[in-house]
Protein backbone atom coordinates (compact mmCIF):
# COMPACT_ATOMS: atom_id res chain seq x y z
CA UNK A 1 0.00 0.00 0.00
CA UNK A 2 1.20 3.45 -0.21
CA UNK A 3 1.05 5.66 2.34
CA UNK A 4 1.72 9.28 2.92
CA UNK A 5 2.27 10.77 6.37
CA UNK A 6 1.70 14.60 7.87
CA UNK A 7 2.69 16.62 10.13
CA UNK A 8 1.29 19.94 10.41
CA UNK A 9 2.93 23.14 9.59
CA UNK A 10 1.48 25.40 12.15
CA UNK A 11 4.25 26.79 14.67
CA UNK A 12 4.25 29.11 17.28
CA UNK A 13 5.91 32.03 18.50
CA UNK A 14 9.10 30.63 19.78
CA UNK A 15 9.43 28.68 16.69
CA UNK A 16 10.81 30.74 14.55
CA UNK A 17 10.67 28.70 11.22
CA UNK A 18 13.74 30.88 10.04
CA UNK A 19 15.63 29.47 12.83
CA UNK A 20 14.01 26.49 14.05
CA UNK A 21 12.25 23.61 11.69
CA UNK A 22 12.49 19.93 13.64
CA UNK A 23 11.23 17.04 12.29
CA UNK A 24 7.92 15.24 13.80
CA UNK A 25 9.25 11.83 15.30
CA UNK A 26 6.51 9.97 15.50
CA UNK A 27 5.83 9.66 11.79
CA UNK A 28 9.33 8.13 10.78
CA UNK A 29 8.71 5.72 14.12
CA UNK A 30 5.54 5.09 12.64
CA UNK A 31 7.55 4.55 9.09
CA UNK A 32 9.71 1.96 10.82
CA UNK A 33 6.79 0.10 12.35
CA UNK A 34 4.41 -0.63 9.35
CA UNK A 35 5.31 -4.27 7.60
CA UNK A 36 8.68 -3.44 4.88
CA UNK A 37 6.84 -3.63 1.65
CA UNK A 38 4.47 -0.74 2.44
CA UNK A 39 5.36 2.42 0.17
CA UNK A 40 5.85 5.27 2.81
CA UNK A 41 6.63 8.90 2.46
CA UNK A 42 6.91 11.33 5.74
CA UNK A 43 6.40 14.97 5.23
CA UNK A 44 6.80 17.19 8.07
CA UNK A 45 4.82 20.42 6.75
CA UNK A 46 6.59 22.82 8.61
CA UNK A 47 9.44 22.72 5.60
CA UNK A 48 6.67 23.95 3.38
CA UNK A 49 5.11 26.85 5.44
CA UNK A 50 4.59 29.10 2.94
CA UNK A 51 2.86 26.21 0.23
CA UNK A 52 1.06 24.45 2.03
CA UNK A 53 -1.46 23.16 -0.34
CA UNK A 54 0.26 22.85 -3.05
CA UNK A 55 3.07 20.71 -1.51
CA UNK A 56 0.31 18.49 -0.26
CA UNK A 57 -1.64 18.90 -3.84
CA UNK A 58 2.00 17.65 -5.27
CA UNK A 59 2.29 14.69 -2.87
CA UNK A 60 -1.01 13.42 -3.07
CA UNK A 61 -0.61 13.33 -7.01
CA UNK A 62 3.35 11.97 -6.63
CA UNK A 63 2.16 9.36 -4.07
CA UNK A 64 -1.58 8.08 -4.75
CA UNK A 65 -1.82 6.92 -1.23
CA UNK A 66 -4.04 4.84 -0.34
CA UNK A 67 -3.78 5.63 3.36
CA UNK A 68 -2.99 9.48 4.72
CA UNK A 69 -1.64 9.99 8.31
CA UNK A 70 -1.87 13.06 10.10
CA UNK A 71 -0.16 13.93 13.61
CA UNK A 72 -1.96 16.85 15.12
CA UNK A 73 -1.26 18.96 18.12
CA UNK A 74 -5.06 20.62 19.13
CA UNK A 75 -3.97 24.16 18.14
CA UNK A 76 -3.73 22.76 14.65
CA UNK A 77 -6.53 20.67 14.59
CA UNK A 78 -8.27 23.55 12.12
CA UNK A 79 -5.37 23.01 9.79
CA UNK A 80 -5.37 19.08 9.95
CA UNK A 81 -9.30 19.62 8.97
CA UNK A 82 -8.69 21.73 6.19
CA UNK A 83 -6.28 19.50 4.90
CA UNK A 84 -8.49 16.19 5.36
CA UNK A 85 -10.90 18.37 3.51
CA UNK A 86 -8.59 19.01 0.68
CA UNK A 87 -7.46 15.08 0.64
CA UNK A 88 -10.76 13.70 0.30
CA UNK A 89 -11.28 15.90 -2.83
CA UNK A 90 -8.01 15.19 -4.52
CA UNK A 91 -8.27 11.58 -4.26
CA UNK A 92 -11.85 10.36 -2.53
CA UNK A 93 -10.56 6.48 -2.25
CA UNK A 94 -8.02 7.02 0.65
CA UNK A 95 -8.17 6.18 3.64
CA UNK A 96 -7.75 8.84 6.33
CA UNK A 97 -5.85 8.20 9.77
CA UNK A 98 -5.01 10.87 12.48
CA UNK A 99 -2.91 10.06 15.86
CA UNK A 100 -0.98 12.34 17.89
CA UNK A 101 -2.05 14.17 20.70
CA UNK A 102 -5.26 16.00 19.97
CA UNK A 103 -6.75 13.43 18.00
CA UNK A 104 -6.13 10.82 21.56
CA UNK A 105 -7.19 13.14 23.70
CA UNK A 106 -10.28 14.91 21.95
CA UNK A 107 -11.11 11.92 19.78
CA UNK A 108 -14.36 12.80 19.49
CA UNK A 109 -13.39 16.03 17.56
CA UNK A 110 -12.53 13.53 14.74
CA UNK A 111 -15.03 10.93 14.46
CA UNK A 112 -17.23 11.80 11.02
CA UNK A 113 -13.99 13.53 9.62
CA UNK A 114 -11.63 11.08 9.62
CA UNK A 115 -11.86 7.28 8.77
CA UNK A 116 -9.67 6.69 11.64
CA UNK A 117 -8.27 7.89 14.90
CA UNK A 118 -5.65 6.14 16.48
CA UNK A 119 -5.03 6.96 20.56
CA UNK A 120 -1.92 6.56 22.69
CA UNK A 121 1.11 5.10 21.12
CA UNK A 122 0.51 4.17 17.34
CA UNK A 123 3.57 2.14 16.01
CA UNK A 124 1.84 -1.23 16.52
CA UNK A 125 -2.20 -0.35 15.91
CA UNK A 126 -0.94 1.44 12.88
CA UNK A 127 1.01 -1.38 11.94
CA UNK A 128 -2.41 -3.49 12.59
CA UNK A 129 -4.42 -1.20 10.61
CA UNK A 130 -2.75 -1.50 7.38
CA UNK A 131 -2.72 -4.96 7.87
CA UNK A 132 -6.57 -5.16 8.10
CA UNK A 133 -6.84 -2.90 4.75
CA UNK A 134 -4.52 -4.69 2.96
CA UNK A 135 -6.54 -8.16 3.64
CA UNK A 136 -9.44 -6.21 3.56
CA UNK A 137 -10.57 -8.18 7.50
CA UNK A 138 -12.16 -6.21 10.37
CA UNK A 139 -10.42 -3.69 12.14
CA UNK A 140 -12.67 -3.82 15.30
CA UNK A 141 -9.98 -5.56 17.35
CA UNK A 142 -7.53 -3.62 16.72
CA UNK A 143 -6.33 -2.01 20.38
CA UNK A 144 -5.88 1.31 20.17
CA UNK A 145 -8.51 1.91 17.33
CA UNK A 146 -11.33 4.27 16.72
CA UNK A 147 -13.40 3.72 13.28
CA UNK A 148 -16.46 3.83 11.35
CA UNK A 149 -18.89 0.97 12.59
CA UNK A 150 -20.28 -0.03 9.38
CA UNK A 151 -23.73 -0.69 10.94
CA UNK A 152 -23.27 3.30 11.91
CA UNK A 153 -21.77 5.44 14.40
CA UNK A 154 -17.67 5.91 15.53
CA UNK A 155 -16.64 3.17 17.86
CA UNK A 156 -13.48 2.72 19.86
CA UNK A 157 -11.84 -0.49 20.48
CA UNK A 158 -9.97 -0.90 23.79
CA UNK A 159 -7.14 1.11 24.71
CA UNK A 160 -3.74 -0.04 23.86
CA UNK A 161 -1.33 -0.78 27.19
CA UNK A 162 1.44 1.14 26.52
CA UNK A 163 4.82 0.01 24.89
CA UNK A 164 7.80 -1.50 27.26
CA UNK A 165 10.06 -0.63 24.89
CA UNK A 166 12.11 -3.50 24.64
CA UNK A 167 13.85 -4.46 21.33
CA UNK A 168 11.36 -6.82 19.63
CA UNK A 169 8.06 -4.09 20.62
CA UNK A 170 9.25 -0.82 18.21
CA UNK A 171 11.77 -0.96 16.21
CA UNK A 172 14.13 1.89 14.97
CA UNK A 173 12.48 5.31 13.05
CA UNK A 174 12.84 5.24 9.45
CA UNK A 175 14.24 8.12 8.29
CA UNK A 176 14.88 7.13 4.92
CA UNK A 177 11.03 7.55 4.32
CA UNK A 178 11.30 11.53 4.25
CA UNK A 179 10.22 13.29 1.13
CA UNK A 180 10.88 16.72 2.27
CA UNK A 181 14.20 18.34 3.61
CA UNK A 182 15.21 21.54 5.50
CA UNK A 183 15.28 20.77 8.68
CA UNK A 184 17.11 23.02 10.87
CA UNK A 185 18.20 24.45 14.41
CA UNK A 186 20.27 27.72 13.51
CA UNK A 187 21.81 26.46 10.46
CA UNK A 188 22.81 23.19 11.68
CA UNK A 189 20.98 19.89 10.59
CA UNK A 190 18.75 18.80 13.23
CA UNK A 191 17.31 15.45 13.80
CA UNK A 192 15.28 13.78 16.82
CA UNK A 193 15.62 11.05 18.67
CA UNK A 194 14.24 9.41 21.84
CA UNK A 195 15.86 7.49 24.58
CA UNK A 196 12.96 6.93 26.87
CA UNK A 197 9.20 7.38 27.05
CA UNK A 198 6.81 8.72 29.93
CA UNK A 199 6.85 10.46 33.26
CA UNK A 200 5.56 9.95 36.62
CA UNK A 201 5.04 13.12 37.72
CA UNK A 202 1.67 14.26 37.08
CA UNK A 203 1.37 18.41 36.63
CA UNK A 204 -1.35 19.68 36.04
CA UNK A 205 -0.99 21.33 32.79
CA UNK A 206 0.81 18.50 31.11
CA UNK A 207 -0.79 15.89 28.77
CA UNK A 208 1.11 12.91 29.31
CA UNK A 209 -0.44 11.61 32.08
CA UNK A 210 -4.25 11.56 30.18
CA UNK A 211 -2.13 10.15 27.27
CA UNK A 212 -0.47 7.22 28.84
CA UNK A 213 -0.60 7.14 32.58
CA UNK A 214 2.19 7.56 34.83
CA UNK A 215 4.98 5.27 33.63
CA UNK A 216 8.65 5.32 32.13
CA UNK A 217 10.09 3.22 29.65
CA UNK A 218 13.02 3.22 28.30
CA UNK A 219 15.37 1.76 24.76
CA UNK A 220 18.58 0.58 25.09
CA UNK A 221 21.87 1.96 24.53
CA UNK A 222 22.69 0.13 21.64
CA UNK A 223 19.85 0.92 20.43
CA UNK A 224 19.90 4.82 20.70
CA UNK A 225 23.62 4.96 20.08
CA UNK A 226 22.81 3.54 16.38
CA UNK A 227 19.81 5.61 15.85
CA UNK A 228 21.50 8.90 16.78
CA UNK A 229 24.63 7.21 14.07
CA UNK A 230 21.52 7.19 12.05
CA UNK A 231 20.86 10.52 12.30
CA UNK A 232 24.72 11.46 11.98
CA UNK A 233 25.02 9.64 8.78
CA UNK A 234 22.17 11.45 7.37
CA UNK A 235 23.75 15.05 8.14
CA UNK A 236 21.92 16.02 11.42
CA UNK A 237 24.95 18.03 13.86
CA UNK A 238 22.54 19.34 16.29
CA UNK A 239 19.80 16.44 17.69
CA UNK A 240 16.70 16.90 20.28
CA UNK A 241 16.61 14.48 22.41
CA UNK A 242 11.80 14.35 22.66
CA UNK A 243 11.78 11.87 25.86
CA UNK A 244 9.01 13.56 28.05
CA UNK A 245 11.22 13.52 31.04
CA UNK A 246 15.07 12.00 30.72
CA UNK A 247 16.13 13.07 34.03
CA UNK A 248 12.97 10.68 36.22
CA UNK A 249 16.63 8.13 35.70
CA UNK A 250 19.53 10.42 36.75
CA UNK A 251 22.15 7.31 36.70
CA UNK A 252 20.81 6.15 33.56
CA UNK A 253 21.33 9.57 32.12
CA UNK A 254 24.76 9.87 33.03
CA UNK A 255 25.45 6.45 31.58
CA UNK A 256 23.99 7.46 28.57
CA UNK A 257 25.98 10.49 28.81
CA UNK A 258 29.34 8.52 28.92
CA UNK A 259 27.86 6.17 26.72
CA UNK A 260 27.69 8.99 23.53
CA UNK A 261 31.35 10.29 24.57
CA UNK A 262 32.89 6.93 24.06
CA UNK A 263 30.96 6.02 20.97
CA UNK A 264 32.84 9.53 19.67
CA UNK A 265 29.50 10.79 19.07
CA UNK A 266 29.74 14.42 20.92
CA UNK A 267 30.27 16.14 17.87
CA UNK A 268 26.85 16.66 17.79
CA UNK A 269 25.03 19.42 19.86
CA UNK A 270 22.43 17.87 21.91
CA UNK A 271 19.32 19.61 23.60
CA UNK A 272 17.44 18.23 25.82
CA UNK A 273 14.35 19.02 28.48
CA UNK A 274 15.04 18.03 31.98
CA UNK A 275 13.73 19.16 35.20
CA UNK A 276 15.41 21.34 37.56
CA UNK A 277 15.17 19.19 40.59
CA UNK A 278 17.27 16.45 39.05
CA UNK A 279 19.79 18.86 37.89
CA UNK A 280 20.01 20.52 41.03
CA UNK A 281 20.44 17.84 42.65
CA UNK A 282 22.35 16.12 40.79
CA UNK A 283 24.36 19.13 38.86
CA UNK A 284 28.01 18.58 40.51
CA UNK A 285 28.12 15.30 38.43
CA UNK A 286 25.62 14.94 35.86
CA UNK A 287 26.53 18.27 34.39
CA UNK A 288 29.95 17.45 33.32
CA UNK A 289 29.10 14.61 31.75
CA UNK A 290 26.40 16.15 29.75
CA UNK A 291 29.09 18.58 28.64
CA UNK A 292 30.98 16.05 27.35
CA UNK A 293 28.19 14.28 25.70
CA UNK A 294 28.21 17.45 23.84
CA UNK A 295 24.71 18.78 25.26
CA UNK A 296 23.85 22.38 24.57
CA UNK A 297 21.05 23.54 25.15
CA UNK A 298 18.67 22.83 28.41
CA UNK A 299 15.22 23.02 28.33
CA UNK A 300 14.32 23.54 32.23
CA UNK A 301 10.75 22.99 33.36
CA UNK A 302 10.79 26.04 35.45
CA UNK A 303 7.32 26.43 35.18
CA UNK A 304 7.08 29.59 38.21
CA UNK A 305 9.27 30.69 40.87
CA UNK A 306 6.14 31.51 42.65
CA UNK A 307 5.56 28.77 45.61
CA UNK A 308 1.32 29.70 44.85
CA UNK A 309 2.00 29.09 41.24
CA UNK A 310 3.76 25.65 41.72
CA UNK A 311 1.27 24.55 43.47
CA UNK A 312 -1.79 25.13 41.22
CA UNK A 313 0.93 23.45 38.49
CA UNK A 314 1.32 20.70 40.53
CA UNK A 315 4.90 21.28 39.59
CA UNK A 316 6.51 21.45 43.59
CA UNK A 317 8.05 18.41 43.49
CA UNK A 318 10.11 18.49 40.67
CA UNK A 319 11.23 21.81 41.36
CA UNK A 320 12.67 21.40 45.07
CA UNK A 321 16.02 20.45 46.14
CA UNK A 322 16.85 17.84 48.23
CA UNK A 323 19.79 17.92 50.78
CA UNK A 324 22.06 14.76 51.48
CA UNK A 325 19.32 11.98 53.14
CA UNK A 326 16.47 13.58 51.08
CA UNK A 327 15.20 16.52 53.58
CA UNK A 328 14.01 19.36 50.94
CA UNK A 329 15.76 22.22 50.60
CA UNK A 330 13.42 25.18 48.96
CA UNK A 331 12.95 25.61 45.32
CA UNK A 332 15.91 24.13 43.02
CA UNK A 333 15.69 26.68 40.02
CA UNK A 334 19.01 28.24 40.71
CA UNK A 335 21.08 25.55 41.74
CA UNK A 336 20.04 23.92 38.63
CA UNK A 337 21.04 26.76 36.29
CA UNK A 338 24.29 27.35 38.36
CA UNK A 339 25.28 23.84 37.93
CA UNK A 340 24.16 23.80 33.74
CA UNK A 341 26.20 27.20 33.54
CA UNK A 342 29.10 26.32 35.14
CA UNK A 343 29.41 23.81 32.57
CA UNK A 344 28.92 25.75 29.29
CA UNK A 345 25.40 24.78 28.78
CA UNK A 346 22.90 27.44 28.19
CA UNK A 347 19.34 27.35 29.50
CA UNK A 348 16.29 27.32 27.72
CA UNK A 349 13.63 28.50 30.94
CA UNK A 350 10.13 27.01 30.28
CA UNK A 351 7.52 29.31 32.93
CA UNK A 352 4.22 29.26 32.72
CA UNK A 353 2.54 32.94 33.42
CA UNK A 354 -1.03 33.92 34.05
CA UNK A 355 -2.02 31.12 36.10
CA UNK A 356 -6.08 31.92 37.84
CA UNK A 357 -3.99 33.52 40.85
CA UNK A 358 -1.62 35.93 39.57
CA UNK A 359 -1.36 39.50 39.52
CA UNK A 360 0.92 41.77 37.39
CA UNK A 361 3.34 41.61 40.21
CA UNK A 362 3.58 37.49 40.28
CA UNK A 363 3.84 37.78 36.46
CA UNK A 364 7.05 40.35 36.28
CA UNK A 365 8.34 38.34 39.15
CA UNK A 366 8.75 35.75 36.92
CA UNK A 367 9.75 38.06 33.97
CA UNK A 368 12.46 39.85 35.94
CA UNK A 369 13.85 35.76 36.79
CA UNK A 370 14.05 35.02 32.94
CA UNK A 371 15.77 38.05 32.12
CA UNK A 372 18.27 37.62 34.75
CA UNK A 373 19.26 33.81 34.82
CA UNK A 374 18.08 32.51 31.52
CA UNK A 375 19.71 32.37 28.29
CA UNK A 376 16.59 31.73 26.18
CA UNK A 377 12.99 32.34 27.74
CA UNK A 378 10.49 29.92 26.70
CA UNK A 379 7.68 31.12 28.64
CA UNK A 380 3.86 30.05 28.17
CA UNK A 381 0.29 30.35 29.13
CA UNK A 382 -1.30 28.80 30.98
CA UNK A 383 -3.79 26.91 28.00
CA UNK A 384 -6.48 24.46 28.53
CA UNK A 385 -5.07 21.38 26.10
CA UNK A 386 -8.46 18.66 26.52
CA UNK A 387 -8.51 15.56 29.19
CA UNK A 388 -5.58 18.11 31.43
CA UNK A 389 -6.50 18.63 34.81
CA UNK A 390 -5.86 21.92 34.40
CA UNK A 391 -8.51 22.02 31.91
CA UNK A 392 -11.08 21.03 33.79
CA UNK A 393 -9.73 23.44 37.17
CA UNK A 394 -9.73 26.75 34.32
CA UNK A 395 -13.00 25.69 32.57
CA UNK A 396 -14.89 25.28 36.21
CA UNK A 397 -13.67 28.54 37.19
CA UNK A 398 -14.47 30.32 33.95
CA UNK A 399 -11.12 31.61 33.03
CA UNK A 400 -11.20 30.42 29.72
CA UNK A 401 -11.71 32.80 26.81
CA UNK A 402 -13.01 31.14 23.95
CA UNK A 403 -12.29 27.76 22.05
CA UNK A 404 -10.50 28.93 19.06
CA UNK A 405 -8.03 25.82 18.99
CA UNK A 406 -5.77 27.32 16.98
CA UNK A 407 -5.02 30.13 19.12
CA UNK A 408 -3.91 27.51 21.88
CA UNK A 409 -0.58 27.13 20.75
CA UNK A 410 1.05 28.03 24.65
CA UNK A 411 1.52 31.78 24.16
CA UNK A 412 -1.38 33.41 22.83
CA UNK A 413 -3.15 33.89 25.96
CA UNK A 414 -6.21 32.27 26.28
CA UNK A 415 -7.29 32.05 30.01
CA UNK A 416 -7.50 34.84 32.28
CA UNK A 417 -6.62 35.51 35.97
CA UNK A 418 -8.59 36.78 38.50
CA UNK A 419 -7.40 39.72 38.63
CA UNK A 420 -5.79 40.77 35.06
CA UNK A 421 -7.22 40.01 31.33
CA UNK A 422 -5.79 37.63 29.15
CA UNK A 423 -4.89 39.91 26.29
CA UNK A 424 -2.86 41.98 29.11
CA UNK A 425 -1.00 38.98 30.05
CA UNK A 426 0.35 38.12 26.92
CA UNK A 427 1.34 41.73 26.50
CA UNK A 428 3.56 41.45 29.67
CA UNK A 429 5.49 38.74 28.41
CA UNK A 430 5.25 39.75 24.87
CA UNK A 431 6.93 43.24 25.51
CA UNK A 432 9.39 41.57 28.04
CA UNK A 433 10.89 38.45 26.49
CA UNK A 434 11.63 39.99 22.75
CA UNK A 435 14.22 41.39 24.34
CA UNK A 436 15.44 38.74 26.43
CA UNK A 437 15.47 36.57 23.41
CA UNK A 438 17.53 39.74 21.63
CA UNK A 439 20.37 39.42 24.29
CA UNK A 440 21.07 35.73 23.12
CA UNK A 441 21.84 36.74 19.28
CA UNK A 442 25.35 37.59 20.08
CA UNK A 443 26.05 33.78 21.56
CA UNK A 444 24.29 32.30 18.64
CA UNK A 445 26.26 34.34 16.69
CA UNK A 446 29.48 33.06 18.22
CA UNK A 447 27.89 29.23 17.97
CA UNK A 448 27.21 29.87 13.97
CA UNK A 449 28.02 32.75 12.79
CA UNK A 450 27.29 32.02 9.36
CA UNK A 451 23.39 31.52 9.66
CA UNK A 452 23.42 34.11 11.51
CA UNK A 453 25.17 36.59 9.25
CA UNK A 454 23.23 35.70 6.57
CA UNK A 455 19.47 35.01 8.50
CA UNK A 456 20.12 37.54 11.49
CA UNK A 457 18.33 40.49 10.57
CA UNK A 458 15.24 37.81 9.34
CA UNK A 459 15.48 36.63 13.13
CA UNK A 460 15.17 39.67 14.56
CA UNK A 461 12.54 40.90 12.29
CA UNK A 462 10.36 37.83 13.45
CA UNK A 463 11.29 38.95 17.03
CA UNK A 464 10.34 42.25 16.49
CA UNK A 465 7.46 41.64 14.35
CA UNK A 466 4.74 44.45 15.15
CA UNK A 467 6.88 47.00 15.82
CA UNK A 468 7.73 49.87 12.74
CA UNK A 469 8.88 53.01 12.76
CA UNK A 470 5.13 53.84 12.42
CA UNK A 471 4.62 52.52 15.95
CA UNK A 472 7.46 55.07 17.46
CA UNK A 473 5.31 57.85 16.76
CA UNK A 474 2.24 56.35 18.58
CA UNK A 475 1.84 57.22 22.27
CA UNK A 476 2.40 53.85 23.55
CA UNK A 477 4.58 52.60 20.62
CA UNK A 478 4.77 48.98 22.92
CA UNK A 479 0.92 48.60 22.78
CA UNK A 480 0.43 49.94 19.08
CA UNK A 481 3.35 46.84 18.16
CA UNK A 482 1.46 44.31 20.20
CA UNK A 483 -1.84 45.09 18.26
CA UNK A 484 0.16 44.53 15.26
CA UNK A 485 2.21 41.50 16.14
CA UNK A 486 -1.52 39.54 17.13
CA UNK A 487 -2.85 40.89 13.46
CA UNK A 488 0.23 39.66 11.82
CA UNK A 489 0.10 36.25 14.19
CA UNK A 490 -3.94 35.61 12.96
CA UNK A 491 -2.67 35.92 9.50
CA UNK A 492 0.11 33.50 10.08
CA UNK A 493 -2.19 30.73 11.73
CA UNK A 494 -4.14 30.52 7.63
CA UNK A 495 -1.78 27.73 6.52
CA UNK A 496 -4.33 26.42 4.51
C1 LIG B 1 9.30 17.06 21.52
C2 LIG B 1 8.13 17.97 21.76
C3 LIG B 1 8.15 19.19 21.12
C4 LIG B 1 9.33 19.66 20.28
C5 LIG B 1 9.41 19.02 18.91
C6 LIG B 1 8.15 18.93 18.13
C7 LIG B 1 8.32 18.05 16.91
N1 LIG B 1 8.71 18.59 15.80
O1 LIG B 1 8.09 16.85 16.99
C8 LIG B 1 9.17 21.19 20.32
C9 LIG B 1 10.03 21.73 21.43
C10 LIG B 1 9.50 21.92 19.03
C11 LIG B 1 7.70 21.32 20.72
C12 LIG B 1 7.01 22.47 20.56
C13 LIG B 1 5.67 22.61 20.89
N2 LIG B 1 4.92 21.72 21.57
CO1 LIG B 1 5.54 19.97 22.04
N3 LIG B 1 6.07 18.36 22.81
C14 LIG B 1 7.09 17.60 22.61
C15 LIG B 1 7.01 16.37 23.52
C16 LIG B 1 7.91 16.61 24.71
C17 LIG B 1 7.39 15.04 22.90
C18 LIG B 1 6.70 14.72 21.58
C19 LIG B 1 7.40 13.58 20.90
O2 LIG B 1 8.12 13.76 19.93
N4 LIG B 1 7.24 12.36 21.40
C20 LIG B 1 7.82 11.17 20.78
C21 LIG B 1 6.87 10.63 19.70
C22 LIG B 1 7.37 9.33 19.12
O3 LIG B 1 5.67 10.37 20.38
P1 LIG B 1 4.31 11.10 20.00
O4 LIG B 1 4.56 12.41 19.39
O5 LIG B 1 3.38 11.04 21.12
O6 LIG B 1 3.75 10.14 18.86
C23 LIG B 1 3.18 8.89 19.16
C24 LIG B 1 1.66 8.94 19.25
O7 LIG B 1 1.18 10.18 19.65
C25 LIG B 1 1.17 8.50 17.93
N5 LIG B 1 1.08 9.43 16.83
C26 LIG B 1 1.53 10.68 16.70
N6 LIG B 1 1.23 11.17 15.50
C27 LIG B 1 0.60 10.21 14.81
C28 LIG B 1 0.07 10.19 13.53
C29 LIG B 1 -0.57 9.03 13.08
C30 LIG B 1 -1.09 8.98 11.70
C31 LIG B 1 -0.67 7.90 13.93
C32 LIG B 1 -1.32 6.67 13.47
C33 LIG B 1 -0.16 7.94 15.25
C34 LIG B 1 0.48 9.10 15.66
O8 LIG B 1 2.14 7.54 17.58
C35 LIG B 1 3.43 8.03 17.94
C36 LIG B 1 4.36 6.88 18.19
O9 LIG B 1 3.91 6.07 19.25
C37 LIG B 1 5.50 16.36 23.89
C38 LIG B 1 5.09 15.58 25.10
C39 LIG B 1 5.42 16.04 26.49
N7 LIG B 1 5.65 15.18 27.38
O10 LIG B 1 5.48 17.17 26.80
C40 LIG B 1 5.12 17.84 23.78
C41 LIG B 1 3.74 18.20 23.28
C42 LIG B 1 3.40 17.28 22.13
N8 LIG B 1 3.89 19.56 22.77
C43 LIG B 1 2.85 20.29 22.97
C44 LIG B 1 2.73 21.63 22.61
C45 LIG B 1 1.46 22.33 23.01
C46 LIG B 1 3.73 22.29 21.91
C47 LIG B 1 3.70 23.75 21.51
C48 LIG B 1 2.42 24.21 20.83
C49 LIG B 1 3.89 24.67 22.69
C50 LIG B 1 4.87 24.12 23.67
N9 LIG B 1 4.36 23.51 24.70
O11 LIG B 1 6.03 24.25 23.49
C51 LIG B 1 4.94 23.86 20.57
C52 LIG B 1 4.54 23.99 19.10
C53 LIG B 1 5.48 23.41 18.13
C54 LIG B 1 5.44 24.05 16.82
N10 LIG B 1 5.10 23.31 15.78
O12 LIG B 1 5.70 25.24 16.71
C55 LIG B 1 1.78 19.55 23.71
C56 LIG B 1 0.61 19.13 22.84
C57 LIG B 1 -0.70 19.22 23.58
C58 LIG B 1 -1.83 19.07 22.65
N11 LIG B 1 -2.93 18.57 23.16
O13 LIG B 1 -1.76 19.43 21.51
C59 LIG B 1 2.61 18.37 24.35
C60 LIG B 1 1.82 17.09 24.57
C61 LIG B 1 3.19 18.89 25.67
C62 LIG B 1 2.12 19.31 26.66
N12 LIG B 1 1.92 20.59 26.82
O14 LIG B 1 1.49 18.55 27.30
N13 LIG B 1 7.23 20.17 21.25
S1 LIG C 1 7.62 16.58 34.64
FE1 LIG C 1 7.37 17.23 32.49
S2 LIG C 1 6.66 15.41 31.35
FE2 LIG C 1 6.42 14.99 33.55
S3 LIG C 1 4.26 15.51 34.00
FE3 LIG C 1 5.52 17.35 34.45
S4 LIG C 1 5.57 18.57 32.54
FE4 LIG C 1 4.81 16.48 32.02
Amino acid sequence: MNVLLLSMPDSFEHMAPVAVRMPNGALTSLAGNVDPHHHVAVADLILAQGRVAATVDRLVAEHEPDVVGLSVMTFQRRTALKLIARIREQRPAARIVVGGYDPSLASTAYEGVADFVVRGEGEITFRELLRALESQTSVCGIAGLGYRDPAGGFRYAADRPVSSLDEAAIKPPRRAARVLDGYTLLGRPVDVIETSRGCTFDCSFCSIIEMRGRNFHTYDFRRILDDIRDCRDRGARALFIVDDNITLDVKRFAALCEAIADAGLQDIDYAVQATTASIADHGATLAPLMRKAGFRYVFLGIENVLDADLGFLKASAKNTKHEKGGRRAGNATLTAIEHLHAHGMFVVGGLIVGNPGDTRDAIEANLAFAREHVDWPYIQHPTPYPGTPMTTDLRDRGLVLHDRLEEYDGTTAVVRTEALPAEEIEFLRWRAERWMKLRHFPKALRHSPGFCLRHGAAMIRHTFRGASPRNWLSRNPARAAFARYRELRALEREYV
